[in-house]
């Protein structure tokens, strides 16, 4: 059996489960974030800083933020969207058979006066969390629940902790096309990226990547997403973000499912992505 307790994760009230072989994650209401999710060995797997604002005043620096209805700055709202400033509601939770989960909801009543000024549309958002052995697996749907079309990007902003990105790579990208952050398209050569520098890559999808860290190794897999962002900010934009400390970029890559560019859903449609993480 699973067991779902409340719990305060600095000032945000946050839900964590434990799973009957000792797995377990903890998610803030604040942004449906995943703050943490350790394997029933007891490691964790996700980057938090420790200099973020842990209080809903800004979003969360790690973990793995939502990122809706926008991607970055590509389209007129705030960067990334409003999901990751949003509380949501848990909806439900349980977990039997070797299964364990922790749902969230988000719908247009659920929001601040200010984002609904500028995002008139009704819509409802779903996120469920599954622990299962030492997978952890993110389903995420969109519903339009208005009746003319919204204009739909989405992310997992996902903060992995790598111990020390020296000895971090991600393979499963040669040959796949990619736009670097001086909007250049490329082809990927090498068989793995190693961060020498600070990458901002957006990937046209395969559907599987490998994170390798020194001492862990993660499949990452999606089905519904069309890219992979991978971002690491290297040394000196890290030392420009008031909520990383300048070391900290060391410490973390972000591997994203994505939908970058935003796309209508047409009223009443729905949309759905899942990405799902194994550890070896
Ligand atoms: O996903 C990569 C990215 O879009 C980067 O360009 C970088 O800005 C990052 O997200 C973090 O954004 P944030 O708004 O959380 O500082």
């Amino acid at each position: 059996m699973a067991v779902v307790t409340m719990v305060e994760y600095g000032a945000l009230p946050a839900v964590r489960i434990t799973a009957a072989d000792g797995a377990q994650a903890t998610v803030a209401l604040f942004g449906a974030h995943l703050l943490s999710w350790k394997t029933a060995d007891g490691k964790e797997r996700m980057f938090v800083s420790e200099k973020s604002a842990l209080d809903g005043s800004k979003p969360i620096r790690g973990g793995v933020p939502v990122i809706f209805p926008q991607f970055n700055l590509r389209g007129p709202g705030p960067k990334h969207g409003f999901a990751r400033e949003s509380t949501w509601r848990l909806t439900d939770s349980g977990g039997d058979g070797g299964l364990s989960y922790l749902q969230f909801a988000l719908t247009q009543d659920d929001l601040a006066p200010a984002v609904k000024a500028w995002w008139p549309h009704a819509f409802a958002l779903q996120l469920r969390f599954i622990l299962s052995g030492d997978t952890l697996e993110l389903d995420f749907t969109v519903r339009n629940t208005g009746t003319s079309e919204l204009p739909l990007a989405v992310a997992l902003h996902t903060y992995y902790d790598v111990g020390h990105l020296d000895a971090t790579s991600v393979s499963g990208l040669q040959h796949a096309r990619y736009t670097d952050h001086h909007l250049n398209t490329l082809t990927q050569e090498t068989p793995a990226l190693h961060f020498t520098e600070k990458q901002d890559r957006l990937y046209q999808a395969p559907p599987s990547v490998t994170l390798n860290t020194a001492d862990a190794t993660l499949r990452l897999e999606q089905h519904g997403f069309s890219e992979w962002v991978v971002w690491n900010p290297g040394a000196d934009d890290a030392r420009a973000m008031a909520d990383l400390a300048d070391d900290d970029y060391l410490r973390f890559i972000c591997i994203e499912p994505a939908r970058v560019d935003q796309q209508p859903l047409a009223a009443g449609a729905e949309w759905s992505g899942r990405h799902k993480v194994a550890a070896n």
